[in-house]
């Protein structure tokens, strides 16, 4: 890192992350749905409104605003036909073997740890919600990075839910996350 460097103001990255998502059509409550079901088995009285505002604090990230802009501003230059014929051709029909968005996103997904990763795995898999409809409308747009932002968004705020709750230790495979409750409450 140079002495001078200049750094861009984190509000600036934060703007225009939320701003890219509204435009490309999700809202956060969408992705705020896929985390609810992420996590609704293992968190009592979990609410739509507690899983967005996980998300909104997952978005306060720089490392996680970066990957955003850069995924989606690639999606919108493909429509555009801004890359070579070689690269459009590749991300307009999210071709199989192109696996440069799931490495992206990675840097949204282990923010929070391992656990991210499980759960990512899971709604890339399952496509719920807003992925599917995402996934569905290819033929029209170039969807092939924004489909693993919100997962990776999604799979991120899950797991920062299930680390700040305690109670809900992963290690407890044999109790369920109330029982584990419980025990750890005994003393
Ligand atoms: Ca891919
Ligand atoms: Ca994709």
């Amino acid at each position: 890192m140079k002495k001078d460097e200049q750094f861009i103001k984190q509000s600036r990255l934060e703007d225009q992350a939320h701003y890219l998502l509204k435009e490309r059509g999700v809202k956060l409550e969408s992705i705020a749905e896929i985390v609810y079901d992420l996590q609704k088995d293992y968190i009592d009285d979990l609410t739509l409104d507690y899983c967005l505002e996980n998300i909104i604090a997952v978005m306060k990230k720089r490392e996680v605003q970066n990957a955003v802009i850069t995924g989606i501003e690639i999606d919108i230059a493909a429509e555009r036909q801004q890359f070579s014929p070689v690269l459009n051709d590749l991300l307009m029909r999210d071709e199989g073997l192109y696996g440069i968005d799931e490495v992206l996103v990675l840097s949204i997904v282990n923010v929070y740890g391992s656990i991210g990763l499980t759960n990512f795995g899971y709604v890339d898999k399952l496509k719920p919600g807003i992925i599917g409809e995402l996934n569905d409308s290819k033929d029209e747009h170039c969807n092939t990075f924004i489909d693993d932002i919100v997962g990776a968004l999604a799979a991120a705020a899950a797991s920062r839910i299930a680390h700040s709750q305690p109670q809900t230790d992963e290690v407890n495979v044999n109790t369920t996350p109330k029982e584990s409750y419980e025990d750890s409450h005994e003393n």
